[in-house]
């Protein structure tokens, strides 16, 4: 099967390889033509485990190359960004999925399938994408086969995920979802489920939604707690002993291109309804001023004050800052007048230094990201430098020993700092 897929971001380029590492012919397209360039010397753009091995390997066998324009294949797949719109309600942008389609006009021909597998408002493949085609004259269903498949692998355990996890496929008509289930059929081993557009559009945002609303609900019970002067991690552990109970981690807000966009594609579409789908977004987006409220209430009688912040990409172990809520906290601390300095492995900042670096002379560690490196450091020695040894982990992944004279705080004890 020859396969092009537009797109080769966080899922178009571990798709394209696992498609190549199953004997497809695969094309990757990219517009960026730095990214085009390391891909056909063998070298990822992208920070995720094992991508760089198939990348090789899938390149030096000849199954992928990368390019700037599509190429005549049997399926064509879409993997590229929707962004919120810049006005209030933040609906879908399918700007670059329309683009996407039109690119590849001059290359599709009668039987053929394309697969969208960007995450989209509910709807717009009916509304948006399938007109396209028509105005180039086929007829969806006979003549082409269109679908949406949404993505939904995790970021950290992207390639495990794609393979495992079961598909949504979601065709304009029945005969289109059952050809684009014949392309996952390649390497997928979790169940295709085959569905309509809209079923499969609404299903992949309600997703999303459901995480978020879930983590709104733990940050709002770190607020709760709070103010009750209650461990919040003893209450999530305790409830969590009822079998049909399952509380998230509070942080410093919710990140990635998805959990933070997606759930306003719904509320975008239906916004009378949608009113706990907003306000979990309101929740989650008023994380990183909370926690800028605790640091000023810890900082305040010091002079000139100094924070290293351990972690700006949104989640641990991996190297993407998109809708990071460590950088909303950076922006607005700096706002406030506090010296910030940042550190971080995972990501490539002339302006980023060293732990050791960033320890220096500083009054409060600010752990955002859940870094696994975090987890196990030598804190005693690592904050000798410091002109006080304090931490604010709003993760709660550091642990000290004993008999340390370490201040740490978290959600769980923040009460006491009021
Ligand atoms: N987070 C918390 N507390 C938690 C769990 C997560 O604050 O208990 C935060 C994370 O730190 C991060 C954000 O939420 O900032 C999102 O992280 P995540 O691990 O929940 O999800 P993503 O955005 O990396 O990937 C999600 C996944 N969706 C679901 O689990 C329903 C993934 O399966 C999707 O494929 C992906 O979105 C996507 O591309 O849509």
């Amino acid at each position: 099967m020859k396969i092009c897929v537009i797109g080769l971001g966080y899922i178009g380029l571990p798709t394209s390889l696992m498609f190549a590492s199953h004997n497809c012919n695969v094309t990757g397209v990219d517009v960026n033509y730095s990214v085009v360039e390391s891909l056909n010397k063998g070298m990822v753009h992208i920070e995720e485990p094992g991508l760089g091995e198939l990348l090789k390997q899938t390149v030096e066998e000849g199954y992928f190359c990368a390019s700037l324009h599509p190429v005549e294949a049997d399926a064509y797949i879409i993997a590229v960004p929707t962004p919120n719109k810049e006005e209030e309600d933040y609906a879908c942008d399918a700007t670059f999925v329309r683009e996407a389609v039109q690119s590849i006009i001059p290359y599709v021909k009668k039987g053929n399938t394309i697969i969208v597998e960007s995450t989209i408002a509910p709807r717009t493949m009916e509304t948006e994408v399938k007109p396209i085609f028509e105005a180039s004259g086929y007829k969806i269903g006979e003549d082409l086969y269109l679908a949406h498949c949404p993505e939904r692998v995790l970021p950290g355990k992207i390639l495990y995920e794609l393979k495992y996890n079961n598909r949504i496929v979601g065709g304009i008509t029945e005969q289109c979802a059952k050809q684009a289930a014949k392309v996952y059929e390649q390497f997928v081993c979790g169940e295709i489920i085959l569905t309509e557009a809209k079923t499969a559009e609404l299903s992949k945002c309600m997703e999303n939604t459901f995480r978020d609303v879930n983590i709104a609900l733990a940050n709002e019970l770190a607020r709760v707690c709070d103010e009750l002067d209650i461990n919040c991690y003893d209450v999530i552990a305790l409830a969590n002993k009822h079998p049909r109970v399952h509380l998230l981690q509070p942080g410093p807000g919710v990140g990635g291109h998805c959990l933070a966009i997606d759930p306003y594609f719904i509320y975008a579409a239906a916004k009378q309804e949608a009113k706990l789908i907003k306000l979990a977004r309101d929740i989650n987006s008023s994380m990183p001023a909370y926690v800028v409220e605790k640091v000023n209430l810890l900082m305040k009688d010091i002079e000139n004050p100094t924070i290293a912040v351990f972690g700006v990409t949104y989640k641990g172990d991996i190297d993407d800052v998109r809708e990071s809520p460590a950088l909303k906290v950076v922006e607005q601390l700096r706002k406030e007048g506090y010296t910030v300095k940042i550190t971080d492995s995972h990501v490539n900042n002339e302006e980023y230094v060293s732990m050791e670096e960033a320890v220096k002379e500083s009054d409060l560690i600010l752990v955002l990201t859940d870094h696994s490196e975090y987890k196990t450091l030598d804190y005693e020695k690592l904050t000798i430098p410091m002109r006080r040894r304090r931490i604010f982990d709003t993760r709660s992944i550091v642990t000290l020993s004993k008999n340390t004279n370490i201040e740490l705080i978290h959600y769980g004890n923040l009460h006491e700092y009021k």
